[in-house]
């Protein structure tokens, strides 16, 4: 039985479940509670806050965990990252007053900088050779440099908002995060094999986000310049019509390109687009 751990409340939360839904384990989040089991895969859910995640992976309480990389980085467990995961990014960075003026790293020599994050923090300045003051706090970092308490902070950035509602701008963009699968150094085989029958269904479902299925009718004169459009996985499929002259085409795009395909297939004469939502691709 594989049990993996994932953040109880808070921004990962939500996505995290969304994923294991998405790769078909059934967790059922009415009944949740610390500890779940999915209905169709020998699976447990630990709910847990993101800070003991790596902890509770690199001691084997847990084989899998879902958190996020700031937080593997931070607390410096030997946990191996499986897969990223592509949702919860952000990135940490260094910020100081607005009206400050900014050359380099140099401007930290001698601060005081207030953070959640002082080993990545440390190991940033360190390998740049200027010596900081860490002012170590756990929640509202942003509010420091107002309060006295610190000249700049080393924050979670994600919009930037935040920032700005708090007169800081952000100078030195220092580690970037998202979302990660996390898993045991030394997982016993059986373990192993489910994980990577996790890996295979994380896999399909990254390729398949934000793809629509595409199909169309389309001229046969046209097909050239319409397979040209459409790069698909192989090719996009081809199936004669009854109307002499006319194919059926089918392929795969990205829901960001989706308008711009369309125009191009109307200009070459495609009639009767369908747009229809995809599930899965599997790779
Ligand atoms: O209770 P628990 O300890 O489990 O949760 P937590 O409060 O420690 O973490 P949580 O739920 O806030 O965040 C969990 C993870 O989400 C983080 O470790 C990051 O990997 C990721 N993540 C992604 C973020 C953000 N985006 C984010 N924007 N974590 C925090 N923020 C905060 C940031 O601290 C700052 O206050 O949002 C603010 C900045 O946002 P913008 O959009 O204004 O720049
Ligand atoms: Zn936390």
């Amino acid at each position: 039985m594989l049990r993996i751990a994932i953040q109880n409340k808070g921004r990962l939360n939500e996505q995290s479940v969304a994923l294991l839904r998405e790769i078909g384990i059934n967790v059922d989040e009415a009944k949740r509670k610390f500890l779940s089991k999915a209905s169709n895969f020998p699976i447990e859910v630990l709910y847990l806050r993101d800070d003991d995640i790596p902890q509770v992976v690199a001691n084997g309480t847990a084989s899998l965990g879902i958190v996020g990389l700031n937080e593997v980085a931070e607390r410096g467990f030997d946990v191996e990252i499986a897969a990223r995961l592509g949702f919860g990014g952000c990135r940490i960075s260094l910020a100081i007053p607005k009206g400050e003026e900014y050359a380099g790293v140099e401007y930290f020599r001698g601060k005081r900088i207030a953070t959640s994050y002082p080993a990545i923090l440390r190991r940033f300045l360190e390998e740049r050779g200027v010596e900081a003051e860490l002012e170590v706090i756990t929640g509202s970092v942003e509010i420091a440099p107002a309060a006295g308490i610190a000249d700049a902070i080393f924050d979670i950035v994600s919009s930037g908002g935040t920032l700005v509602s708090n007169g800081l701008k952000e100078v030195e963009r220092v580690f970037e995060s998202e979302a990660v699968l996390i898993a045991g150094r030394n997982l016993p085989d059986e373990d192993r094999a489910l994980l990577d029958e996790l890996l295979f269904r994380i896999e399909s479902e990254k390729v398949s986000r934000g793809k629509k299925y595409l199909l169309m009718n389309i001229p046969t004169s046209a097909l050239d310049e319409a397979v040209k459009i459409l790069p698909a996985m192989r090719s996009p499929t081809v199936m004669p019509l009854a109307a002499e002259g006319w194919c059926s085409l089918h392929s795969v795009v990205d829901a960001a390109d989706l308008w711009e395909k369309v125009r191009q297939l109307k200009a070459i004469g495609a009639e009767g687009i369908l747009v229809l939502t995809l599930d899965k691709i599997i790779p």
